[in-house]
């Protein structure tokens, strides 16, 4: 990097190394369910509960195998530290019915993240599942069906303790539940009560708060269940703050007006703690590859702003099957990193002195001053420090890979 750019960003008051090593050191969650599309290792019949992965491009991970051969080649072209996501869906040993599935069914994951110095988070998976009932789970009038995701919660909850036990590093446990309506609901609080009832049983499981962070993740709506969605943002907000866990915003899960970044002050100013799933949403909750668009900006400049990244989870969720899964991974990965880059590199403090000393001129022309600077520089740098390929030279290393490993599965 030039000695000038340093030096401009210092102008701004910025310490361009600073910034690098925070960004080195905020942990990015990779979900692990871009590599195939949602699909898991329990041989289940195709993805349902108000979720869709469109396109058939060639190549999808089809085993635990073909999953770590791929995340091997993505890990290996993304710089900082990196966390994997893991659904419940994808059991590595002695495969068995999601209700019986423990931290046992999991210990291929633990080693798989030993190895390679990751830290790993974990999510009940409450879909593609027989056992939903009339799409619903945790909030369904029957009992045995709410028991038996009650039961599931709470092992995952076991799952992320024994992920956070081995790796020496505290994990995320992340509830999302697809219940709803189609149609008009003629009870909207008996289903809510029921949800609230089933999230009281699960965390009077005495988890280790050290290890575990549980959060509950809201929605709009899904395909399906156009009218009504159970676990909303209003339910979750009230559920998670008087029970002091973690509120978790999928960017896909608003109206699509909503802007995301404006709620996290409101979350952090009551709250310790907040978590995400970066996604896209195009029109719907289509969960696009994150671009590095003005909604995702925002994200990462309110976080960086508030020095809240310590206190948040950043987690990406997006699946997209009509494009190379493991460029996908990066893509999207990289993009997160170059967002909080370029808050890192931001003024904070003369835009905010701008704002109360009401120089809203000032304000506009700096938000767009700013844009000019060379961050490219600094993020090059960044890939040259973390010795991963640069921005020109890393989809060909995916693309031959494409052609020896994953255009062979057939
Ligand atoms: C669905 C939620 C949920 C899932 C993953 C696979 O709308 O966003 O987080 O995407 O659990
Ligand atoms: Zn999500």
């Amino acid at each position: 990097m030039r000695k000038e750019t340093k030096q401009l960003f210092h102008q701004y008051g910025i310490d361009v190394n600073k910034a690098l090593k925070t960004l080195k050191n905020t942990p990015i969650s990779i979900q692990c369910w871009q590599l195939d599309d949602v699909q898991g290792f329990e041989n289940a019949d195709s993805l349902s509960g108000g979720i869709q992965s469109t396109g058939d491009y060639p190549g999808k991970a089809r085993n635990f195998k073909e999953w770590q051969s791929d995340m091997d080649v993505a890990l290996k072209l993304i710089p900082g530290t990196k966390r994997i996501n893991v659904h419940a869906c994808y059991q590595t040993n002695n495969v068995t019915d999601r209700g019986e599935a423990g931290p046992e069914q999991y210990k291929d994951w633990v080693k798989y993240a030993k190895e390679r110095n990751l830290g790993l988070d974990f999510n009940p998976t409450i879909f593609s599942s027989p056992r939903m009932n009339d799409g619903l789970s945790l909030s369904s009038p029957d009992k045995a069906t709410r028991d038996y995701w009650i039961k599931h919660c709470i092992n995952s909850i076991k799952v992320s303790e024994y992920f956070a036990t081995e790796l020496g590093s505290s994990s995320l446990c992340n509830i999302w539940i697809p219940d709803g309506l189609k149609e008009q609901p003629a009870d909207r609080m008996g289903p809510r009560e029921r949800l609230k009832d089933s999230l009281d049983q699960i965390l009077a499981y005495p988890y280790d708060k050290k290890k575990v962070d549980v959060s509950v993740e809201s929605k709009v709506f899904g395909i399906g269940i156009e009218s009504y969605t159970v676990g909303s943002n209003e339910f979750y907000i009230q559920y998670a703050q008087k029970n002091n866990i973690i509120y978790l915003l999928d960017m896909g899960h608003f109206h699509p007006t909503e802007v995301v970044a404006d709620k996290i002050s409101s979350w952090l100013l009551f709250n310790k703690k907040v978590a995400f799933h970066v996604s896209r949403p195009v029109r719907w909750d289509s969960d696009h590859v994150i671009k590095l668009n003005d909604d995702l900006q925002e994200v990462a400049d309110e976080l960086v702003k508030l020095d809240a990244l310590k206190r948040a989870r950043i987690g990406l969720d997006f699946f997209d099957g009509s494009i190379n899964r493991i460029a996908a991974i990066v893509i999207g990965t990289r993009n997160m990193q170059k967002a909080l880059l370029k808050a890192l590199l931001t003024p904070w403090n003369l835009l905010k002195e701008a704002q109360d000393n009401q120089d809203h001129t000032r304000v506009l022309e700096l938000q767009e001053e700013i844009k000019t600077l060379p961050w490219q520089e600094v993020w090059n740098e960044f890939l040259k420090q973390e010795n991963v390929p640069s921005e020109q030279d890393w989809l060909p290393i995916v693309k031959q890979y494409e052609q020896q490993i994953q255009l062979k599965r057939k």
